[in-house]
């Protein structure tokens, strides 16, 4: 039976149900415990396009221009697996969508500040064996905390390198245990006008922020719940203190500050695609072949750098994820 409390939107003919559920094709980085960017650091050994070796050219560059009394240790940097270099904390953290605050990205740090993220719960239910309501203490009892570096490419055409902490959405699934019926997730956040006042200022959209995927989309390896950045906590401008990150799919989808995770049978409509569902699909894959109706998809801006770069099939992860969709035409934006 599908759960009432949310709309739903019926699937489409040509959509493939797949046969590849509770698959998930890569091993990741793991680490025992968010032990910051050092330790994410040692562990994760990609070197970036021309990094510099022993005896290589740049090792071998005078560094006249450095006073000793000036320098402190250089920061540490990380590197995606594509061997990208992960975006500043202070861009991560200053240039963000989150609409329950405000629309204009520079000013979300700023008007989220006061958020209150503790005490808070997660509750969980819907179709699953054990409904449960989690606080973040029970979070980090149960779930070890792990650094994953991931692109984020928002749909606007803007991209970051955001390294995250959290932890597999499988894992969370596996201790609700999901039902024979349940066929999506549903992700809600947390619609509190005092504290954000995006709520009332933009009234026209449809409150609270909903986000959708498939179960064997968020059985996916990738697919985690973050509750960390930089290995510190989050901060309430990154969807403090937990939120999704889906790093295939346009940045909408890693839906922030989230109270409820429902399993359900239907297809979930999410916030976007109520908003805008000529504009917004529930799939919301990376594809730089289909342009938004207003805008092509075929580069990007890196926050932080001059010019702009090809946008990649499902954002770079195409070889994790690429199966998820056999058999759907993905020049449709679903
Ligand atoms: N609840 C909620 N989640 C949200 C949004 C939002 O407005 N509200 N914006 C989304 C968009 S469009 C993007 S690009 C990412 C941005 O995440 P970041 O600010 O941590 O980079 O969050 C997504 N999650
Ligand atoms: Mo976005």
């Amino acid at each position: 039976m599908a759960d009432k409390k949310y709309k739903s939107v019926p699937v489409q003919p040509s959509e493939v149900t797949p046969e590849h559920l509770y698959l998930s094709r890569r091993k990741f980085m793991k680490i025992a415990s968010v032990a910051g960017v050092a330790a994410a650091l040692a562990a994760c050994g990609v070197k970036p396009p021309g990094a510099s070796e022993p005896g290589s050219e740049a090792a071998a560059l005078p560094s006249q221009s450095i006073d000793p009394t000036q320098t402190k240790a250089a920061e540490p940097v990380l590197y995606d697996d594509l061997g990208d270099a992960a975006s500043s904390f202070k861009d991560i953290t200053n240039f963000n969508n989150f609409y329950e605050f405000t629309t204009n990205k520079e000013q979300v740090a700023q008007l989220s500040q006061n958020f209150t993220t503790s005490p808070w719960e997660l509750n969980v239910g819907g179709l699953v064996k054990n409904p449960r309501t989690f606080s973040m203490e029970d979070i980090f009892d149960l779930f070890e905390q792990e650094e994953r570096i991931y692109r984020l490419r928002c749909v606007e055409g803007w991209s970051m390198v955001i390294p995250w902490s959290g932890f597999p959405v499988s894992k969370l699934l596996n201790e609700v245990e999901p039902t024979e019926e349940a066929k999506y997730l549903v992700f809600e956040t947390l619609a509190r006008p005092s504290e954000m006042p995006g709520l009332g200022k933009y009234s026209y959209f449809p409150w609270p922020y909903i986000e959708g995927l498939r179960l064997d989309e968020a059985m996916n390896d990738l697919t985690i719940l973050a509750t960390g950045m930089y290995g510190k906590e989050l901060l309430p401008q990154n969807g403090a203190p937990i939120r999704l990150v889906v790093p295939w799919k346009y940045g909408f989808k890693s839906i922030k500050s989230i109270i409820r995770l429902d399993l359900v049978s239907e297809r979930p409509a999410p916030f976007w695609v109520m908003a805008a569902a000529n504009e917004y699909g529930f799939y919301a894959n990376v594809n730089p072949e289909v342009p938004h109706p207003r805008w092509s998809q075929a580069t990007e801006r890196r926050i932080g750098e001059l010019g702009r770069r090809e946008t990649l099939m499902f954002n770079g992860y195409a070889e994790e994820v690429a199966y998820l969709y056999e058999g759907m035409d993905l020049n449709i934006n679903y």
